[in-house]
C-alpha cells in the first residue's frame, strides 16, 4: 500500500494528482503546514528536512516530487505518462519535466519567501521584483510551448503533474499575465479533469 505524506497548497498535490489519474490506491496522510508538523521528529525521520512530498511504498521511503512521479508512472503507469526513448517527444520530456524545478521554482520559492513567510520587516522589495522579472522570463517559453501543444509535451504526461501544476501555482501567485493566454488556456483545460480537482481541493 502507498502512503503520501501530503499538505494543502504545497507541490505534495504533484503526487496526489497523479496518484487519482493513475486510480490507485493510498492513504493520505494530510500534515499540517507548519513547523510543528513538518520539522516534527516524526516527519523528519521520512524527510531529514521536514518536507512534503514524501511517499512510502512498503519498506521504501521516497522524497523529491519528480522522483516520486517518476516512480510512480514506471511502476504503475503501464507505459503510458512518458514517452519512450526512441520516441522523439523523449527529450522534450526530460527538458521540460526538469524545467519546473530548475527554472520555475526557484524564483516562486523566492516569491513565496518575501511575500508570505518572512516577517514584514524582513521583506526585501528589490529580491521580490528580480523574482518576479526571472519568473516571467522562464514562463515566456512555456508560453510559447503551449502555442502548438495541447499539453505541455502535446500528449498529457509526467511533465503535466511538474511543470503543469507549477503553471498552476505561478497563476495563484498571480504571476501569469493576461497576455501569456497559452497558459491561461492550458490552466483551463487541466482545471476540468477530476483528479486534479481533488488534488488542489484536498
Ligand atoms: N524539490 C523538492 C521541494 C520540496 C519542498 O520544498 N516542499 C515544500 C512545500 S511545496 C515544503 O515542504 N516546505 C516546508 C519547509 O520549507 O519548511 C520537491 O520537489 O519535492
Amino acid at each position: 500500500m502507498l502512503t503520501l505524506h501530503f499538505s494543502s497548497n504545497s507541490r505534495a498535490q504533484r503526487v496526489l494528482w497523479l496518484l487519482e489519474e493513475l486510480q490507485l490506491k493510498y492513504n493520505l496522510n494530510k500534515i499540517k503546514f507548519h513547523p510543528s508538523e513538518l520539522k516534527s521528529d516524526e516527519h523528519r525521520k521520512r524527510h531529514p528536512l521536514g518536507r512534503v512530498p514524501v511517499l512510502e511504498d512498503q519498506e521504501t521511503i521516497i522524497y523529491e516530487s519528480g522522483a516520486i512521479v517518476e516512480y510512480l508512472i514506471a511502476r504503475h503507469s503501464n507505459g503510458e505518462l512518458k514517452p519512450k526513448v526512441s520516441d522523439p517527444a523523449f527529450p522534450n520530456y526530460l527538458q521540460w519535466f526538469h524545467y519546473c524545478e530548475g527554472m520555475i521554482m526557484p524564483p516562486m520559492n523566492t516569491i513565496v519567501v518575501h511575500t508570505l513567510i518572512l516577517p514584514e520587516e524582513r521583506r526585501n522589495e528589490e529580491v521580490l521584483r528580480q523574482a518576479k522579472n526571472l519568473l516571467t522570463k522562464a514562463l515566456l517559453p512555456v508560453n510559447q510551448l503551449l502555442e502548438k501543444n495541447k499539453y505541455l509535451i502535446d500528449k498529457f504526461s509526467g511533465v503535466d503533474f511538474m511543470l503543469g501544476h507549477s503553471l498552476y501555482m505561478s497563476n495563484k501567485l498571480k504571476c501569469v499575465s493576461d497576455e501569456m493566454i497559452n497558459i491561461k488556456n492550458y490552466l483551463s483545460l487541466i482545471n476540468e479533469r477530476e483528479a486534479f480537482q481533488k488534488a488542489i481541493n484536498t
